[in-house]
């Protein structure tokens, strides 16, 4: 029987003799990828942390010794472990198991994450707690190399350093983020195992020295310290050690030899403790290795091939937006693109390839994207950063207080507005409408369509002033694109049918459902007005007050969240206008975390789809109309 049938929790795992460690890992692979092929997920970052999973807690006292687990993209191991074995198969889909750590799925789950660099800031907050509480438990924190170099992680360090608390932060380094890891501290990190410099001092110096009989220990000291010195040079030892951090490693991440006596030491240490593990993405699956990129995050793929199950011909939003972003740079040279560590999920790698120059990945640090662009936008550049929408969460402040502020001509691509499917309650991006149209001086659109995605791009870069566009994740409606993007009026919506019963003012993904409803309704005689309103901010208030005034109800729709979002825009701007007594149904997102699942599903659970819409545009036309018989 297969050792990882009889685990259903850490202290089973307990009962496996050490040197049968090996043959569990290699099962554990083996569910990991398969689940993966059918499923989809992090399948390389996941491969990568077997046996350290593993170690941790085969010599951990989980739950009550304390894993967070930076991002939480690697946790199926973890998972797999800690009583999800049997649900394992549900893997991110809709009410099945979160691909991320989550507290509500399971008590060995400490910290809910999906963003990264929040790992050693929980941890900190963790082990002050503990000794507050003067509780004796471990606290340990995984943390990824490309996670490391986040302003977040370099913040908490930093705190933890000057604490002396008892933590142990395990540096997983990769060498890989998504894509290769950029910036100094990985370069810095890079050195050290191929820094044969210092292989050779270790290894000589301390040899030699150590052998003379007597003096050996004073000198193997001395030995130590010039190594130490060595190492100063090209080791990032001394940079964590002057950070208040006891350094240890590099350690082979995939050698239980290795790993449970080091750790097994590491977690007797006192103070902040860095062990510094060196593992391989992808390792036991030949197309993962080769290609880590792609298998970081993947959908469905063949296992013998490692090619994806499903190939869409419609090209997607962010494909027509970098398209579109590629060919106004060849005629604008100010143009500039800037990613945080997305450079193929926003699709900025074909930039990178045709513009090497005038690209940068900053690695995951969305803040700076954000400073940085205005940077280069108050010298005359032009800006553009493509971001996920649920990661400009982190650069809300860049946006208001050095972008919006002065007024500077950057462009933010906003991708993966809306729902993102099975990545889930810390992926959707719910929230863009709502807090980038509460910024002065800030331009945002969405488009109905691919087409109009082009025309956007180009209105933003030609805006002398902040301007974000907000797409959606997927294929786009596949709608053919007019041979060159034009520049849109700023502020204007467009009416894309007449009515007197009700109106559907819609923006972006809704507006293509809105148009279909109306076409379902007028089959029932019901005279409907539909608006694509382009812009959330600045709105149409003259196109949406006048349609207001000619119908008896109106619908707005959005795929955002409700609260403070476009629905509420169109009713202040009615409200502003004295149109105060129109039925008003607003459908977007609701004031809670939203699940993950398909976003066909999720659409429809949240009325977002053409039924939906239907369906509440007629419940409040009858109402309404109900409402004005009872008042006569
Ligand atoms: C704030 C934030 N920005 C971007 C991402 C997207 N993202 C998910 S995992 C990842 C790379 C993480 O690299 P690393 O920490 O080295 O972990 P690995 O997956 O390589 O083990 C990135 C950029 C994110 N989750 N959060």
């Amino acid at each position: 029987m297969p050792i990882l049938q009889a685990i259903n929790s850490p202290a089973d795992l307990k009962r496996v003799p050490r040197q049968r460690l090996p043959v569990l890992a290699e099962e554990i692979r083996e569910q990991i990828i398969s689940v993966t092929a059918t499923n989809g997920g992090h399948l390389a970052s996941n491969l990568g942390v077997v046996e350290l999973t593993l170690a941790l807690h085969y010599l951990l006292e989980t739950p009550m010794d304390k894993i967070v687990w930076d991002t939480s993209n690697q946790a199926y191991t973890h998972k797999l472990l800690t009583g999800r074995r049997e649900e394992f198969p549900t893997l991110r889909q809709y009410g099945g198991l979160s691909g991320f750590c989550k507290r509500e799925e399971s008590v060995f789950d400490t910290f809910n994450a999906g963003h990264a660099g929040t790992g050693v800031s929980a941890a900190v907050g963790m082990a002050v707690a503990r000794d507050l509480e003067e509780q004796g438990h471990k606290v340990v924190c995984v943390v990824g190399d490309g996670a490391m170099t986040s302003g977040m992680t370099l913040e908490a360090m930093e705190h933890a350093g000057g604490l002396h608390k008892d933590l142990v932060i395990i540096l997983n380094d990769n060498q890989m983020s998504i894509s290769k890891n950029v910036g100094s501290l990985s370069a810095y990190l890079n050195r050290t195992f191929t820094g044969e410099f210092v292989t050779r001092v270790r290894a000589e110096t301390g040899h030699l020295l150590r052998s003379i009989p007597g003096i050996g220990g004073q000198i193997g000291k001395m030995a130590h310290r010039a190594e130490e010195l060595a190492k100063g040079l090209i080791l990032p030892g001394l940079l964590f050690e002057e950070l208040g951090f006891r350094y240890v490693g590099p350690i082979d991440g995939h050698n239980f030899e290795h790993l449970l006596p080091t750790l097994e030491n590491v977690l007797k240490l006192k103070g902040p403790t860095l062990l510094h593990v060196i593992t391989k993405k992808g390792l036991g699956y030949e197309p993962a290795m080769n290609d880590p990129v792609w298998f970081h995050a993947c959908p469905a793929f063949d296992r013998e091939t490692g090619r994806p199950v499903k190939k869409g011909t419609i090209p997607s939003y962010t494909t027509v937006a970098v398209k579109t972003l590629c060919r106004l740079a060849r005629e604008d040279r100010r143009i500039v693109a800037i990613t945080a560590a997305m450079c193929e999920g926003t699709g900025l790698s074909a930039f990178e390839k045709e513009f090497p120059d005038r690209f940068h990945d900053v690695g995951i640090a969305e803040q700076h994207a954000l400073t940085f662009a205005a940077g280069l936008a108050t010298q005359g550049a032009r800006p553009v950063v493509a971001m996920y929408s649920t990661f400009l969460q982190r650069a809300f402040d860049q946006v208001v207080h050095d972008v919006a502020t002065q007024n500077l001509p950057v462009t933010i691509c906003v991708d993966r507005g809306g729902l993102v499917a099975e990545d889930g309650t810390t992926h959707h991006g719910a929230f863009d409408f709502a807090y980038l149209r509460q910024v002065p001086n800030m331009v945002v659109m969405a488009p109905k369509d691919e087409n109009e995605l082009q025309h956007m791009i180009r209105t933003c870069l030609s805006h002398n002033g902040p301007a974000a566009v907000r797409y959606s994740r997927g294929s786009g409606w596949g709608v053919d694109l007019e041979p060159s993007p034009t520049v849109l009026p700023i502020g204007r919506g467009e009416l894309l049918r007449e009515g007197c019963d009700v109106a559907l003012v819609a923006i972006g993904i809704t507006v293509v459902p809105a148009l279909r409803a109306a076409e379902r309704l007028a089959e029932e005689d019901i005279s409907v007005a539909v608006i694509n309103a382009r812009f959330v901010k600045p709105l149409d208030h003259a196109l949406i007050g006048r349609v207001a005034s000619q119908v008896k109800c109106q619908v707005t729709v959005e795929e955002g969240c409700r609260m403070g979002g476009f629905g509420s825009a169109v009713l202040e701007s009615l409200s502003d206008q004295g149109i105060i007594n129109l039925p008003t149904k607003v459908i977007g997102l609701p004031d809670h975390y939203i699940e993950q699942g398909p976003q066909d599903i999720l659409r429809v659970q949240y009325g977002l789809t053409a039924d939906g819409i239907y369906e509440e545009a007629k419940a409040l036309l009858a109402t309404a109309t109900m409402g004005v018989e009872e008042h006569r």
